[in-house]
């Protein structure tokens, strides 16, 4: 066990948080940032839209279902995280609206995805789903966290679900026994929370634990990013540094020490 006498009570109570609950959700550290965000992403929607950019850019996110049809989506949506990604502020950026909660629960020497991902889902539709799963059975270390940050408010199912971790080993123990998708969210289901978010809010998530979500019934369009962070040191899966991760803060000790030769003749 770690002697807590290390941390500070704020760090400890974060901590505490992301262990017993599995995320943790805060006003975003650089609420002009998240703005920026939500503008450029109201205003690259508006283009593929042939619409005059909006002075409410939550409004128009938030109602882009009377705008756009379910066919059209996924052009829209990679329209959108396209241009954004293409901004050289969008990472910087997206780092630091969560920053002070990644480097108490991952640590700050990091790296980050190289590309930030966009979830939209209209009120109804179901061609978008992202079944229960897990990020480490597709690849991901179980090292790694998400930083989910919505641009509209999201709740009940226009957010996403997560699983408690005192439920989830349970949980996968029952899995070879199931027989489908659905099967397994029925399972989960008694114990999964829609996370509720405000706009203004960023979410750090364990993306170990299950997770998903469900055909958006509320009456309003969500719209959501994703993007992973781990430690530049801990353990790798399939996604790789160098071309899913990137470094993005590494300690001057750290360059010294990789860089570092020993005079000739050591063998060390
Ligand atoms: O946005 C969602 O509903 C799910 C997101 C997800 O699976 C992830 O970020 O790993
Ligand atoms: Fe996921």
């Amino acid at each position: 066990m770690i002697d807590t006498a290390f941390v500070s009570a704020e760090e400890q109570s974060l901590t505490n948080r992301f262990i017993d609950e599995g995320f943790i959700t805060t006003p975003a550290d650089d609420r002009a940032g998240l703005d920026r965000i939500q503008r450029r992403a109201a205003e690259l929607a508006a283009d593929f839209l042939r619409l005059p950019h909006s002075n409410d850019p939550q409004d128009l996110l938030d109602n882009i279902h009377t705008r756009v049809s379910v066919a059209e989506l996924n052009a829209l949506r990679m329209h959108v995280i396209t241009g954004l990604n293409a901004e050289p502020w969008l990472r910087p950026t997206y780092f630091r609206l969560a920053r002070s909660t990644i480097e108490t629960i991952v640590g700050n020497e990091l790296c980050m995805q190289r590309r930030v991902n966009l979830s939209i889902q209209l009120p109804g539709d179901d061609s978008s789903l992202l079944a229960t799963h897990s990020d480490v059975w597709s690849g991901d270390s179980p090292f790694e966290v998400v930083v989910w940050v919505p641009l509209v408010n999201v709740h009940r199912t226009k957010a996403m679900y997560l699983l408690s971790p005192s439920l989830n080993g349970e949980m996968q123990d029952r899995m070879a026994s199931l027989r489908s998708a659905e099967e397994l969210y029925k399972t989960i289901k008694p114990h999964a929370t829609f996370i509720e978010i405000p706009y203004g809010h960023v979410m750090l998530f364990n993306q170990t634990l299950m997770h998903g979500n469900r055909v958006n019934e509320e009456s309003s369009t969500r719209w959501s990013m994703n993007c992973r962070f781990k430690s530049i040191m801990s353990p790798y899966a399939d996604k790789r540094f160098g071309e899913f991760f990137e470094p993005i803060l590494l300690r001057p000790a750290t360059r010294v020490g990789m860089q570092y030769k020993l005079p000739g003749g050591f063998h060390g």
